[in-house]
């Protein structure tokens, strides 16, 4: 670390926020079949953090893929082994491809060395190795996998932000759109039946007319609360509209999807929605349109269609039922 501020100095370069932030401590996994090679490499890391050694290869992989490592160094020294089977298998597990690859072989294996960066090996080092490059190059390794890290986190959150619905938490829309297509598919492919129900609350501009927005935002994710315990783990639930959701049920037949809607109907009327400090508690009621799966001709927008209609029968003949 001193170096690197040293280094930042002598090229005339005071970027504070980059030289001068300290490294997150890093967990190494060394791979090395000799107790003396294992001892010198592991003093030279030691700045970095937390350096595990092993001997066998295969140990070492299913050490890897139980832990968390920032970085894996592979010292080619086996009797008997070949280095790069090791990095294949560390490059094609789930668990380990992550993490970045540093390989030592001794001075002239450039073929190994093409073949190990073709496998996705990271860097490499010839033998004899010098302890401060050695250094250099496990941190510059370990940044750059703490920054990859970072990114990739963010990046599946993005993905996820964009699924789901700010105010309930539920599914929205566009996840359905894409999704109810491969339901539809997969319930025709293992020739199982698919129920749909579209549920809308009953005469909720009056709840707004009469509490305000914020209020009316209350018995949405409040509703929202009892759909998700109305429904199991396989189900879809999402947010369609303003105070209109969407349940797709897999291997559900209409009858079990009647039984599954009045249940929710019911969880919805028998507890009134308490809101706010004051505790006001607000009767609500909902409608619920169902339609199943009519075969492999059958579109989204078509059963999302039928189960609108049968919602908007369900208006019609008084609201607080459920139509089929
Ligand atoms: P119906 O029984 O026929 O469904 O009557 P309704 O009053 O519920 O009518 P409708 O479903 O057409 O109206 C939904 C209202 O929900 C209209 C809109 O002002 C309100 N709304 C839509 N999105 C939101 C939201 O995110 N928050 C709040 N508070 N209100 C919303
Ligand atoms: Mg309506
Ligand atoms: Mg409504
Ligand atoms: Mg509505």
């Amino acid at each position: 670390l001193r170096l690197r501020a040293e280094t930042a100095r002598s090229v005339g370069l005071y970027d504070l926020e980059r030289y001068e932030r300290p490294d997150e401590p890093g967990s190494i996994l060394l791979v090395d079949a000799r107790a003396s090679s294992q001892e010198r490499l592991s003093r030279a890391l030691r700045p970095i953090g937390e350096i595990i050694a092993m001997s066998d290869p295969q140990a070492a992989l299913f050490e890897a893929a139980e832990r968390s490592f920032d970085l894996i160094i592979v010292n080619a020294n086996f009797e008997d082994y070949d280095p790069l089977r090791l990095c294949s298998q560390l490059r094609s597990l789930e668990r380990t491809r992550y993490i970045p690859v540093l390989l030592i072989v001794e001075q002239g294996s450039e073929d190994l060395v093409v073949r190990a960066l073709d496998l996705g090996v990271s860097d490499y080092l010839m033998r004899p190795v010098d302890p401060n490059e050695l250094l250099a190059r496990s941190l510059s390794q370990i940044r750059r996998k703490h920054c990859n890290d970072r990114l990739r986190a963010s990046l599946r959150e993005t993905i996820e932000l964009a699924v789901i619905d700010g105010l309930t938490g539920l599914h929205n829309r566009r996840y359905l759109d894409t999704h109810l297509r491969n339901l539809m598919a997969r319930a025709i492919e293992r020739g199982q039946p698919l129920a749909l129900c579209i549920t809308d609350i009953d005469r909720f501009k009056s709840v707004n007319d009469v509490y305000g927005h914020d209020v009316g935002d209350d018995v949405i994710r409040e509703f929202a609360r009892r759909i998700r315990s109305a429904v199991r783990g396989a189900d879809l639930a999402c947010r369609y509209g303003g105070e209109e959701f969407v349940l797709v049920l897999p291997d559900t037949t209409m009858p079990a999807a009647v039984q599954i809607a009045e249940r929710l109907r019911r969880a919805v009327e028998d507890v009134p929605v308490t809101i706010g400090r004051e505790g006001i508690s607000l009767p609500i009621t909902a409608s619920m349109g169902l339609a199943v799966l009519h075969g492999p001709d059958d579109t989204p927008e078509a059963m999302l269609k039928r189960a609108d209609t049968a919602l908007y029968e369900a208006k019609n003949r008084g609201r607080n039922q459920v139509v089929s």
